[in-house]
């Protein structure tokens, strides 16, 4: 490293680019620490990435979606394809890939420099967790992975957004019981592109897939104009059966992309829209500490008082910042 920003600004591309994993892991740690330095070198990544195609793999806690993973990474390794996984794990008190290489038993794929694994931790991202996913991913996009798999736990709104950086979602279910058929959100059909049953060796998971498939069938109706149809696997990952069918049903997602260009330049969009909008919100958020915190200070004990209102001080600062 040179005490040159330009110079080191370059080769930590250049060596991203090349696909040196000890490159891109350091900038994966520098975003999860917060770092806002790594800004001008994810600017001048992004514009030499995309290449990969990148999969979020979501669906409640225990569903599998681990296990899963490590079976198509398996698979696709069979078949050549270079494969970076990034799990965000939202509740895990550790950082680095300690904890993963635990849960994906990743011992399968260790030493093999067609794989790279590397775990997020939302601590410290308060509220921003979505927006570090995307700027990791700008990093695994840059390098030059075939397939890009994200993971999260499907629970909050901060996960699901992390799912909006993905080409395409495989939403994972496990087979519910009846009342739990019953309480099965209408809204999941329209998050994943892809749906599977995982644990299909478990009596309720034929029952859970063809209620999923007569729900994706209603929104079908609905929207019969529509080139792609979710289709349902059933896996289980545990003994990795079904997982050649899944990885089918995603080579068939993608190449239903390229056949209509409009459709895929309608989700790029969509991607395209959520980024910047994640990215101006985390720039106001900063603004709002450094800037509203002093201006706001004095304006404080006239509200106190009761002589101003809370809105009025919120207008003010509005139009001094942005004067
Ligand atoms: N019976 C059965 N168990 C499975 C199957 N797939 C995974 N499991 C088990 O389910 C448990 C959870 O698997 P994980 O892969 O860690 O699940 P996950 O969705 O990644 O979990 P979180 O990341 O903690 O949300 C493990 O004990 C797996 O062995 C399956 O097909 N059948
Ligand atoms: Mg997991």
């Amino acid at each position: 490293m040179t005490n040159d920003p330009e110079s080191d600004l370059a080769a930590t591309v250049a060596a991203v680019t090349a696909g040196q994993i000890r490159a891109g892991t350091r900038l994966i740690s520098r975003i999860e620490r917060g770092d806002d330095g790594v800004t001008p070198i994810l600017r001048a990544l992004f514009l030499r990435g995309g290449h990969g195609r990148v999969i979020g793999v979501t669906g409640p806690p225990g569903a599998g979606k681990s296990t899963l993973i490590n079976r198509m990474v398996g698979h696709w390794r069979k078949q050549g394809r270079s494969v970076a996984v990034l799990a965000i794990d939202p509740s895990s008190p550790f950082t680095g890939g300690a904890v993963l290489g635990d849960r994906l038993r990743m011992g399968d794929h260790s030493g093999d420099p067609g794989v790279f694994i590397r775990s997020m931790a939302s601590r410290g991202q308060l509220g921003g967790l979505a927006k570090a996913a995307g700027d990791a991913l700008t990093v695994l996009e840059a390098m030059p992975w075939d397939v890009v798999l994200v993971e999260t736990v499907g629970v909050g709104q901060n996960e699901t957004d992390v799912m909006r950086h993905a080409a395409a979602v495989v939403l994972l279910q496990t087979p519910m019981g009846g009342d739990d058929i019953q309480a099965a959100k209408a809204g999941i059909t329209e998050i994943g592109d892809i749906f599977v049953v995982n644990k299909s060796d478990h009596p309720d998971a034929e029952r859970t897939a063809r209620y999923l498939e007569d729900m994706l069938a209603l929104s079908q109706r609905l929207h019969g104009d529509r080139p792609w149809h979710p289709p349902v696997v059933r896996t289980r990952a545990a003994s990795g059966a079904g997982v050649e069918d899944l990885a089918a049903q995603i080579d068939r997602y993608f190449a239903t992309l390229a056949a209509h260009p409009e459709l895929a330049r309608a989700r790029m969009a969509e991607r395209v829209r959520h980024r910047v909008t994640e990215i101006l919100r985390h720039q106001l958020d900063r603004r709002l500490k450094s800037e509203a915190s002093p201006l706001l200070d004095p304006l404080i004990e006239p509200v106190l008082s009761r002589q101003r209102d809370p809105y009025a001080v919120a207008e003010e600062l509005l139009a001094r910042m942005f004067a």
